[in-house]
């Protein structure tokens, strides 16, 4: 039963709800609730379980510092591992109480007068002093609108709703989308299927995978010796980082890679004029960089078939591709990506005034830190804008994140009428700030397009510098006014109190 009123309430269960969930428990705060749509916690890694789904950051670093795992079976792990590990967390961290799964968030308002959210939940309400959308950038699937589509016949899904009660053996399947998802279910179904045609609009940078077995020893090593984990998470952390140099500071050096991903494309495709089709045209890190050493094999296979360009249009029981083929087809699979910065539930937040986040984005997503707009008191999204990365692990940035949403909430005291907001001109120059740093990243002169880039051209997808440095800056929280709740004999008006002071932290 979800109460009529929470301190805190958290949307989403995925990795940073559940990371803020722990945080706010160990921070002694037990007056919260965690609401969660999907029957069970885990988000993204409860949603996609495509065959192949395997994170492709290293799991030492792809987990909670808190919460460390000696029992990683692989260097980069698969979905039900880390979906396995996301659940234990519940029991690990004493979730369940705060937890309400199968809970649907409609949307949520600040009420002034009251200086409480209102969120709209599993068809009631519950009121909170403090909002945190953990609702994740990657939640809400594309689906192309491919001309003629509602005509097909055969079976369709989206790679983040993969049906497993449909059996691809044996069946002529179209996959559309070359990008992280549909590069390990591809491999993973073209045995199966007989024939499988890759629509491929945007080839993407792959490059040779280290994933390995995590040996007996070295598991017993991080259980007895907690310290050693910490250092493989260290050196994974400090190999990624690398990554900026190219991809925000000199992206010319980024050739070199280029090489090792040509090399590798070579060595398993033999085929001159499919290297060709294959061989990106824009700067390697532009669209994220794929790890894989099935991709270019299964693309070789007799029964696969890749067709350049965006399909043409559907029919009853086949595909026209873009040069006018027409090829047979029992199912179509979207590995066709999220709407990753015009996401339904920015329209269902709504601020200060009556407008939602969307209404004051107009189709550009800008937050402080990516996590606070103002107009929208008490509010806080989890991997908001600028907060993706093109090289390193997202863990680190919730928890980055949460760090600073818990130093925030802290400023609030017990006052559970107090209200804090970001001040506009923060707001203003950190998104500045960005896009400056934006300017000359290989996300700017790459050559491409990608889901980073918004409805008006706006990379507001990734953050632009070394991750450490959000992390420092994530530490203040001197961007806030609080504003104290009225005095309880008073009964009207805000009575100024100490956390007013300008610059306090
Ligand atoms: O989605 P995407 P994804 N006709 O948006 C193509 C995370 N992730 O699900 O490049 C034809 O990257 C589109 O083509 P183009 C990770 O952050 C993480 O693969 O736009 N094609 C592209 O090829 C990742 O970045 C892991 O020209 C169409 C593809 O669909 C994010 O999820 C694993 C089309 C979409 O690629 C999203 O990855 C998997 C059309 N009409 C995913 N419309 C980890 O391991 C779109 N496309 C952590």
């Amino acid at each position: 039963m979800v109460p009529a009123r929470a301190r805190i309430v958290v949307i989403g269960a995925g990795f940073s709800g559940l990371a803020v969930a722990v945080r706010l428990r160990q921070a002694g705060i037990r007056d919260f609730v965690v609401l969660e749509q999907a029957p069970g916690v885990g988000g993204a890694w409860h949603h996609n379980t495509y065959p192949g789904c395997r994170c492709d950051i290293p799991s030492h670093l792809y987990s909670l510092s808190f919460a460390p795992n000696p029992q990683w079976t692989h260097t980069y792990s698969g979905q039900a591992e880390i979906r396995a590990y996301l659940e234990g967390l519940v029991e690990r961290f004493g979730l369940a109480a705060h937890l309400h799964t199968g809970v649907a968030v409609d949307g949520a308002a600040w009420i002034e007068a009251e200086r409480c959210w209102r969120v709209r939940a599993g068809g009631g309400t519950v009121d909170a002093q403090v909002l945190i959308a953990a609702t994740g950038p990657l939640h809400e699937p594309v689906v192309p609108a491919v001309p003629g589509l509602e005509r097909f016949a055969g079976h369709t899904m989206h790679s983040a709703r993969w049906d497993h009660g449909y059996d691809l053996t044996g069946k002529r399947v179209v996959s559309i989308g070359t990008g992280a998802s549909a590069i390990q279910y591809v491999p993973a179904i073209q045995p199966r299927v007989e024939r499988l045609y890759v629509v491929q609009r945007t080839a993407p940078w792959v490059m040779p995978h280290r994933n390995r077995a995590i040996s007996d020893r070295e598991r017993w090593l991080y259980r007895h010796l907690p310290f050693a984990q910490r250092l493989v998470r260290g050196a994974v952390y400090a190999g990624r980082e690398a990554l900026v140099v190219g991809f925000v500071k000199r992206p010319g050096l980024l050739g070199r890679l280029e090489a090792v991903s040509r090399a590798h494309m070579r060595r398993h495709i033999a085929d001159a004029g499919l290297r060709e089709r294959l061989t990106p045209d824009y700067a390697l890190g532009c669209k994220r960089l794929l790890p894989s050493n099935e991709w270019y094999p299964a693309l070789a296979r007799p029964n696969v078939e890749v067709l350049t360009g965006a399909l043409r249009e559907v029919r009853r029981h086949s595909v026209v591709d873009a040069g006018g083929v027409e090829h047979p087809a029992d199912a179509i699979i979207f590995g066709t990506g999220f709407r990753a910065t015009d996401a339904r539930f920015s329209e269902a937040v709504v601020g200060r005034g009556g407008l939602s986040l969307a209404a004051v984005w107009q189709g550009s997503p800008t937050a402080y830190l990516g996590a606070s707009v103002p107009g929208f008191p008490n509010f806080f999204k989890l991997l908001g804008p600028n907060t993706g990365l093109g090289h390193g692990s997202m863990v680190y940035m919730i928890e980055s994140q949460v760090e600073h949403v818990l130093r925030a909430i802290r400023r609030l005291g017990a006052d559970e009428r107090a209200v804090l907001e970001v001040e506009p001109g923060a707001y203003d120059r950190y998104n500045a700030e960005i896009d400056a740093r934006m300017r000359g990243t290989v996300w700017d002169t790459g050559g491409c397009t990608s889901f980073y880039i918004d409805a008006n051209g706006r990379n507001a997808g990734l953050w632009p510098d070394w991750t450490w440095r959000f992390r420092r800056r994530a530490r203040a929280t001197g961007a806030y006014t609080v504003r104290a709740g009225p005095h309880p004999l008073s009964g009207v008006g805000a009575r100024p109190g100490p956390s007013d002071r300008p610059g306090r932290r």
